[in-house]
């Protein structure tokens, strides 16, 4: 999807115009990858412009570098702010998503990370719908990928580490090759792990069921936890269990959720259409709940909301 250039790109502290946010080509990250990131929106609320659960992407930005040994050189406060800061000073009143990055920067090469120089940079744009409007208003057709997620001792799956984005890109070109919107992945026991850049969920009996993050080797998603909140606050039961390829073309719905796609209905996996195709009533229910609480309009939800 293009990118809307804005005005400033936060970097290492300062506010630095878009076009001049530039490293240089010997950027460690860009040569083996070991680097990690975040994908956060903001919303237009009736309040102003507010940013969803910054806090708890921000911990998750700082728990990938725990995992990669990466020493990030502001307190996840200094960022707090900084993201804040991006998006007022783009005027991003409208909304957008916001994209921190920690990479390793100029100055060696080889393997061994420990001695480089730690590099943040926050850029916001606006985004629109990540799978396409036609997506979250229908559905989107899903294939199941050739490619397996990540076996947990071979990349840390709860980290959303730059590299590790080589694995889903090769599943998405797969996807979109074969005339499909998006992948799922299995994990390497062909077990359902998550999407290219998404968790899902399906609904079985009026009951909502996610892959176990942590064993599934998927992402732990910030969306998926608040799907379990707004799906249980509208009364539904929610389960985290494994499941595999039998269990998706048998649900009798199913949805993606990620911070870039939101929450999108899935109308079929494999060709075999879940339920009848179009987006069922659960899926409906969390989905516009979903929609009103990160634009402001439930009160109970405040508190996922960050005015900037
Ligand atoms: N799994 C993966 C692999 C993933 O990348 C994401 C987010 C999720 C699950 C959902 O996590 P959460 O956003 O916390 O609900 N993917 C980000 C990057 C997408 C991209 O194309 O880049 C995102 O949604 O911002």
């Amino acid at each position: 999807m293009p990118i809307t250039p804005t005005k400033k790109i936060w970097m290492d502290g300062e506010l630095v115009d878009w076009d001049k946010a530039t490293t240089h080509v010997l950027t460690h990250t860009l040569h083996y990858g070991t680097g990690a990131f975040e994908g956060i929106r903001a919303y237009k609320t009736p309040n102003g412009v507010a940013v969803f659960r910054l806090r708890e992407h921000i911990q998750r930005l700082f728990n990938s570098c725990k995992i990669l040994m990466m020493d990030v050189p502001f307190t996840p406060d200094e960022l707090f702010e900084a993201t804040k800061d991006v998006v007022r000073v783009n005027e991003l009143h409208d909304g957008c998503y916001i994209r921190p990055l920690v990479y390793l920067g100029y100055g060696e090469m080889g393997i061994n990370t420990l001695p480089c120089p730690v590099n943040v940079a926050i850029a916001a744009w606006p985004w629109g719908a990540y799978l396409g409007d036609h997506g979250v208003e229908n559905g989107v057709r899903m294939k199941i990928s050739s490619w397996n997620r990540h076996a947990p001792n071979a990349m840390p799956t709860a980290s959303k580490t730059v590299g590790g984005y080589v694995n889903s890109s090769l599943a998405k070109v797969e996807a979109l090759k074969a005339g499909y919107d998006e992948a799922i992945m299995l994990g390497p026991d062909a077990r359902i792990s998550e999407c290219t850049g998404e968790n899902l969920f399906i609904v079985r009996d009026g009951q909502l069921i996610s892959p176990p993050p942590s064993e599934a080797g998927a992402l732990k998603g910030i969306t998926q936890s608040s799907i379990v909140k707004i799906a249980h606050d509208l009364g539904f039961d929610v389960s985290f269990e494994a499941m595999r390829r039998d269990d998706l073309y048998l649900a009798d719905e199913a949805f993606l959720t990620g911070t870039a796609a939101e929450v999108v209905p899935i109308s079929s996996v494999d060709d075999r259409l879940v339920g009848d195709g179009a987006p069922g009533p659960i899926t409906k229910a969390v989905q516009s709940t979903y929609f009103k609480a990160v634009r402001g309009e439930i009160p109970e939800y405040e508190d996922w909301l960050t005015r900037v």
